[in-house]
């Protein structure tokens, strides 16, 4: 996400009447809207529909449903207001009365089952922040996230939508401006371990399969102010007291951290999937963490959209996707739906060829744009982005089949699968040998890399 704003929008602290409708456990939120069908043959302008997309539809041995696994993400859809630094929401929701109260986290979280439900997603994301507010004190915080559990839990059971991950805010509150796990005050560390070891409780009981942790905060604004060594070493402590808490109660989900170059920090500490992975390796952690990769955020630190998601996957680090985009044109991380084919392609190559992203997903870490303001942009654009990925994953699945890219690469490494090549490839060969070899054969000839050859027949099958 780029912006949080949580509470933006009406007089905020008391309930009004007209949301009361809204109330009753049997309310609807989404009137006039029903599943969202499947249906190939529509036309252009019908994009209340599938027209890929069909869940039972078996791929390379999988259904759609079992190789996608989208997931909704809370804190966009159901807290985004459309505020930005120089405007006011524009995303006004009829059972949302902008305020902090209870009742209205209720009544968000029954309209987010709904949503769910009638988009067929199997799966859905969390804040612990987004879905309960923060009380007085952490003992009344925790008692709101516990009672608002409650209701989830009951929400997950009557429609069998299950938590993909939960994560907690460790961002937003003004305690956090200086950083949770790598704040310069002990205290403040302290606040944020006693916040994930509540929320780690809680995606237990919510049966999450994942716990991510983005560190939007644990970076620096100046080295001037700053101990980086200090501050990276504080935070590979946090994150090995959450894996051994993980551990002694039992939670068996897989604990991701999601890299980002920058913003809200000037420089962030896991920028990007190489660095979290030395990072992992550095503090033995390697073996407790996986990534959670956020394309738009791959763009921000520089690199292709698909980069980290081949990256972390090359390294057997790769769990999960926050499947956005960004806009090239822009510098920031812009939340969009992934609409480019192309794009998702790449990424679709990457999940087959690693046999799938379970217990990851593709979560949307999207936000529809300010301007789109009616209440079927919430769905056209999760459509529009779940149709995406099924065209991706039929256009990976075409490539892999054909195997075509596979021979290609194969021929141009063949060099390494015999004699000298071999030797170097296994890690048993020397300078000295190699020198020998060398000076035996002469010259080599160098051989065309076909770029254009390899992107001509990518554009074959997208
Ligand atoms: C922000 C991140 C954030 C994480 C969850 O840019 O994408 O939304 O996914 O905290
Ligand atoms: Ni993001
Ligand atoms: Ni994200």
């Amino acid at each position: 996400m780029s912006s949080f704003a949580p509470e933006s929008k009406g007089s905020g602290s008391t309930d009004s009447s007209g949301y009361q409708e809204f109330d009753k456990a049997d309310a609807t939120f989404f009137a006039g809207i029903g599943k969202i069908p499947f249906k190939p043959d529509a036309g252009p302008a019908e994009t209340m529909v599938y027209k890929h997309y069909n869940p039972t539809q078996v791929v390379m041995g999988r259904t759609m449903e079992e190789w996608l696994r989208f997931s909704v993400c809370f804190w966009h859809t159901f807290r985004g207001t459309g505020a930005d630094p120089f405007g006011f929401p524009t995303l006004i929701r009829p059972w949302d009365d902008g305020s902090n109260t209870m009742s209205n986290a209720r009544r968000r979280l029954r309209a987010g089952f709904e949503f769910f439900t009638k988009l067929g997603v199997k799966y859905w994301t969390f804040h612990d922040r987004d879905i309960a507010p923060e009380g007085a004190t952490l003992e009344e915080t925790n008692r709101n996230l516990d009672e608002i559990a409650d209701l989830a839990l009951e929400l997950q059971k009557k429609t069998g939508v299950k938590l993909l991950w939960a994560t907690s805010n460790l961002f937003a509150h003004p305690r956090y401006m200086n950083g949770a796990g790598s704040n310069p005050d002990a205290s403040i560390f302290a606040y944020a371990a006693a916040q994930v070891k509540k929320c780690l409780e809680v995606a237990k009981r919510l049966g999450a399969e994942n716990f991510v942790f983005w560190g939007g905060r644990e970076g620096y604004h100046t080295l001037l102010n700053t101990d980086i060594l200090q501050e990276q070493n504080h935070l590979a402590n946090f994150f090995r007291m959450a894996s051994e808490y993980k551990k002694k109660i039992g939670f068996t989900g897989t604990l991701l951290i999601e890299p980002k170059p920058k913003e809200p920090s000037k420089h962030q500490y896991d920028y990007d999937a190489m660095t979290v992975i030395a990072f992992l390796k550095t503090y033995g952690l390697d073996k407790e963490f996986k990534l959670n990769i956020e394309p738009n955020h791959t763009t921000l630190a520089g690199h292709g959209y698909e980069h980290d998601v081949a990256m972390a996957s090359a390294f057997g680090m790769l769990g999960s996707v926050d499947s956005n985009t960004g806009s090239p044109d822009l510098g920031w991380d812009t939340d969009q739906f992934p609409m480019d084919i192309k794009n998702s392609t790449q990424v679709m190559r990457v999940v087959l060829e690693q046999g799938g992203l379970a217990p990851g997903g593709l979560n949307f870490d999207c936000k529809v744009r300010r301007e789109s303001t009616n209440l079927k942009d919430m769905f056209i654009s999760h459509i529009g982005a779940m149709d995406s990925f099924a065209r991706a994953l039929k256009c990976a699945a075409k490539i892999k089949e054909e195997g075509v890219f596979a021979k290609h690469v194969e021929e141009r490494y063949s060099s390494y699968r015999s004699g000298i090549g071999q030797k170097i490839d296994q890690g048993t060969a020397t300078f000295e040998e190699l020198e020998k070899y060398t000076m035996e054969n002469g010259e080599p000839t160098a051989a065309s890399g076909q770029q254009e050859h390899y992107e001509t027949m990518m554009n074959y099958y997208v």
